[in-house]
C-alpha cells in the first residue's frame, strides 16, 4: 500500500491545534509550500541547464501570528531533539544585520530566510512548522520549509512587490549561507512555481519555465523512499559542483550548459582526468535528455520518456557516481515488472527516493514486487503534481 497523502487543510488544522497548545493563542496566518520530485534533469541546475520537477502534494505548512517585542519563536512538530527556537529579529537598518547561524539544523533554514527576506523588515512572530515532506528523502523538505517561511513573512508584511524568481534566489542564498549547502535553484523555484497537474521544464540559466501537462490517468509517477541517507551528501555535492566548474574552465566555457559531446572528445584528447570527463558527460547528456523528455511528455510518448528516465539513472550511477546500492536496487526491482516505463533516482542522491513511471493499473504490482524483494523498509507515494506555495 502507498502512503496516504494528508490534505493541506488537515495539516493546517493540526498545525493550528499545536499552535494553540504551545502559545495559548489563536494563529491568524497560514501558508504552505510543497516538496518536489524531480522527473529528470539531475545535477544540471547548477550548470545552468534544464530540470523538470513537479511540485508534490507533500507540503510544509506554517501557521502563526505577529508577536510583541523583538523576539520570534518557532516550534516544529518534526521529529527533532530541539523543537523550539527563539531569536531576535534582525534590524535591517542596523549595520550588523545577520542573524547568528546557531541552533538546531532545521532552524537554520528559518533564520536564513528571515535574514535574506527581500521585503520590508518583518515584525517578530510566533509560528508552528508542520510538514508531510519526509526529511532527508530527496523530496526537498528544506526548500519547502524555506519557501513556506518566505511566504509566511510576505503574509506578515503584506508585501507583494518582489518578483517570485527573486524570492526563490533569496531562499537559495539562505540555504547556501545558513545551511552551508551550495544547492542549485531547482527546489526553491518549483516550490514557488509548481502548478497543479503540471510538471515544469525550468531553464536554470534564464530562470524561465514551461508548463508540461501531466493529466493522463493511465500513468502515474510512483515515488519510492529507500529510507536510507548516506552521510556523504553535503561534501560530495560540493565536490561535484567544483568538478563541473573545472571541466567548464578547461573547455573555456562559462559553464557546462554551453558544452556538447564534441567537447567530451576534446577533453579525452588532452588527457583530462577521467573522473572530470565522466562528470561533464553526465551533465551534457542529462541536459539533452531533459529537453527531449519534456517534448516526449508533451507528446504523451511515455515509452520514450521512460527510456530517458532509466538512461538518466545509469548516467547518475556510472558517470556522476551519486547513486547507492539501495537506489540501484529500487530501480532494478521496479524495472523487473512489466508495464514499468522507466525508473531513476531523484534528487541529490546517496539515498532518498526513486521515481518510476508506470501504467496506473500496474502500480500495485510494482509496490508488491519491491516490498517483497527490497532488503530495507521502503515507503511508497503515488502523487499527482501539486500546487506551488501559497497563503491559505
Ligand atoms: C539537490 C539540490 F538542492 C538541487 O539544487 C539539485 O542540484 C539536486 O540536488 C540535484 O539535481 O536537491
Amino acid at each position: 500500500m502507498a502512503e496516504k497523502i494528508i490534505p493541506v487543510e488537515v495539516l493546517i488544522r493540526e498545525a493550528k491545534d499545536v499552535f494553540r497548545k504551545q502559545f495559548k493563542e489563536e494563529p491568524d496566518l497560514a501558508v504552505f509550500a510543497p516538496g518536489r520530485v524531480n522527473l529528470i534533469g539531475e545535477h544540471t541546475d547548477y550548470n545552468d541547464g534544464f530540470v523538470m520537477p513537479m511540485a508534490l502534494p507533500l507540503v510544509t505548512v506554517i501557521v502563526g501570528k505577529r508577536a510583541c517585542g523583538e523576539d520570534s519563536t518557532v516550534y516544529t512538530t518534526g521529529d527533532f531533539k530541539d523543537k523550539e527556537v527563539t531569536f531576535a529579529m534582525p534590524n535591517k537598518n542596523a549595520l550588523i544585520q545577520a542573524l547568528p547561524r546557531d541552533g538546531p539544523k532545521w532552524s537554520l533554514y528559518v533564520k536564513g530566510v528571515v535574514a535574506k527576506y527581500l521585503g520590508p523588515t518583518p515584525p517578530a512572530f510566533k509560528a508552528v512548522v508542520h510538514s508531510s515532506v519526509p526529511v532527508g528523502g530527496g523530496l526537498s523538505s528544506s526548500a519547502s520549509l524555506e519557501v513556506a517561511m518566505y511566504i509566511f513573512l510576505d503574509s506578515l508584511t503584506g508585501d507583494t512587490s518582489v518578483p517570485v524568481t527573486e524570492k526563490a534566489l533569496a531562499c537559495q542564498k539562505a540555504e547556501h549561507e545558513y545551511a552551508e549547502m551550495p544547492c542549485g535553484i531547482m527546489d526553491q523555484f518549483i516550490s514557488f512555481m509548481g502548478r497543479q497537474d503540471h510538471a515544469l521544464l525550468i531553464d536554470c540559466r534564464h530562470l524561465t519555465s514551461t508548463l508540461v501537462p501531466v493529466t493522463d490517468d493511465n500513468i502515474v509517477f510512483l515515488i519510492i523512499n529507500s529510507n536510507v541517507k548516506h552521510e556523504l551528501t553535503g561534501s560530495e555535492y560540493s565536490t561535484r559542483r567544483k568538478q563541473c566548474e573545472q571541466a567548464a574552465l578547461i573547455l573555456k566555457k562559462a559553464c557546462l550548459r554551453d558544452a556538447n559531446l564534441e567537447d567530451i572528445q576534446y577533453l579525452q584528447s588532452i588527457n583530462t582526468d577521467k573522473e572530470i570527463i565522466r562528470r561533464a558527460r553526465h551533465v551534457i547528456t542529462e541536459i539533452q535528455r531533459t529537453v527531449e523528455a519534456a517534448e516526449m511528455l508533451k507528446q504523451l510518448n511515455y515509452h520514450k520518456f521512460g527510456i530517458l528516465m532509466t538512461q538518466s539513472h545509469l548516467s547518475l550511477k556510472e558517470d556522476y557516481n551519486v547513486s547507492c546500492p539501495e537506489l540501484d536496487d529500487l530501480v532494478r526491482l521496479a524495472l523487473e515488472v512489466d508495464g514499468v516505463l522507466g525508473s531513476r533516482m531523484t534528487g541529490g542522491g546517496f539515498g532518498g527516493c526513486t521515481v518510476t513511471l508506470v501504467y496506473t493499473h500496474i502500480v500495485d504490482k510494482v509496490i508488491d514486487h519491491v516490498k517483497k524483494n527490497y532488503k530495507g523498509k521502503p515507503t511508497f507515494y503515488i502523487c499527482k503534481p501539486g500546487q506551488g506555495a501559497s497563503k491559505i
